[in-house]
């Protein structure tokens, strides 16, 4: 799963992302700044962490996500729009979209069109992929309506497909979304391998400077998820030991930095979940859709677990520790035996019986 951060340029995506980065260990090349950037992060997951404390495991292994730090954006003139389209096939492939977008009053950092005004930024930023949705829903209507006159082809799928692309059109020229058009599984599944971008979740993220950040700041903006951080004190928390961080936090009374919520909220945007597996070897978050059923889920650690799967000795993270352990969640009846069909619901610590 991938997040790309995108946004117009010197709203903070670098810095942002080298922080996300660091917090997680990993060292990025930020040598070419006209280039997108790749790195991959640790999921922070508190069920884990209690989990990790319990079984004292020689191994830990959080859930995974990456994030993709786009060039930014200029698109005030021709030449830079052009610019930004090379970069549209990258945020195609991202699964997922964060807008950061400056609301921090600094005179050293050049702003863009001359003006600190986010909600602008986001409604350019939103305008540009409607109209590169556009351009590819126009060119595909071109296509279906000459294979038509061709005396191949099912005419009564292209004219549905036809139908369909036309309503995106006219929603998209209403400057409205493509996900504000679809109606149907069915009309989702025909679009999917379009990967349009103005269909994919958006977190706006706020820039902002210190004293702007609140407990009471919104969390929408312009009608989307948003959140608001500073993006240099997400960069001088990374640069800190983790035990110094940990206090630093504590003195702002927060238990976790921002980078850590965006990166958990990400997660949650791509509509992920985690299950949970424990032992003295490792304990580990795994990554799945949400909707995933246990036998799937079973496939992500191994093939022979799905294919010799009994059971799924499963209980919800709560229950688990108001138990203590697994004895005090079984006495309690909270530990239940799943089937191959059941839904795995995120934060279920999961013990699979399985035979090969
Ligand atoms: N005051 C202030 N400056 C910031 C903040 N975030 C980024 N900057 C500065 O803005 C400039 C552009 O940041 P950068 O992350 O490279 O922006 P990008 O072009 O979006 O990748 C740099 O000089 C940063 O130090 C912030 O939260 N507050
Ligand atoms: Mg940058």
């Amino acid at each position: 799963m991938r997040v790309a951060l995108i946004g117009p340029p010197q709203s903070g995506k670098s810095t942002l992302f080298q922080a996300i980065a660091a917090g997680s260990g990993s060292g990025v090349d930020m040598s070419r700044p006209d280039q997108p950037h790749l790195a991959t992060v640790k999921v922070p997951d508190e069920r884990l962490t209690w989990l990790s404390e319990q079984f004292n495991p020689k191994k830990t292994t959080p859930a995974e996500l990456a994030f993709l730090d786009m060039p930014g954006f200029d698109l005030t003139g021709d030449a830079g729009r052009q610019r930004a389209k090379v970069h549209w096939a990258s945020m195609r492939q991202s699964d997922m979209l964060v807008f950061v977008v400056r609301e921090f009053k600094n005179d050293a950092v050049a702003m863009y069109r001359d003006r600190v005004d986010p909600a602008a930024d986001v409604e350019e930023m939103l305008t540009e992929m409607i109209f590169a949705d556009l351009e590819q829903v126009t060119n595909r209507l071109a296509k279906l309506e000459a294979s038509l006159k061709k005396p191949v082809g099912n005419k009564d799928e292209i004219k549905r497909e036809m139908e369909l692309m036309t309503r995106l059109v006219d929603t998209l020229e209403e400057e409205r979304p493509i996900s504000d058009a679809l109606t149907s599984e069915i009309e989702i599944k025909m679009v999917a391998s379009f990967a349009f971008l103005s269909q994919k979740p958006v977190l706006i993220v706020l820039n902002c400077d210190e004293d702007a950040m609140s407990a009471d700041n919104p969390t929408e903006f312009a009608g989307r998820p948003c959140m608001y951080l500073s993006a240099q004190i997400e960069e001088e928390l990374a640069e800190l030991p983790a035990e110094e961080r940990g206090e630093f936090l504590a003195d702002l009374g927060l238990e976790s930095t921002a980078g850590d919520r965006l990166i958990r909220a990400c997660y949650t945007g791509v509509d992920l979940v985690s299950f949970l597996t424990s032992g003295e070897d490792e304990c580990r978050a795994w990554t799945i859709r949400a909707g995933t059923t246990a036998v799937d889920a079973a496939g992500e650690i191994h093939s022979d677990i799905a294919r010799g799967f009994i059971r799924a000795e499963t209980v919800a993270y709560d229950d688990f520790k108001a138990g203590g352990d697994m004895k005090g969640a079984k006495a309690a009846g909270k530990v239940r035996l799943e089937g191959k069909t059941y839904v795995v619901q995120d934060g279920d610590i999961i013990n699979y019986r399985f035979n090969v």
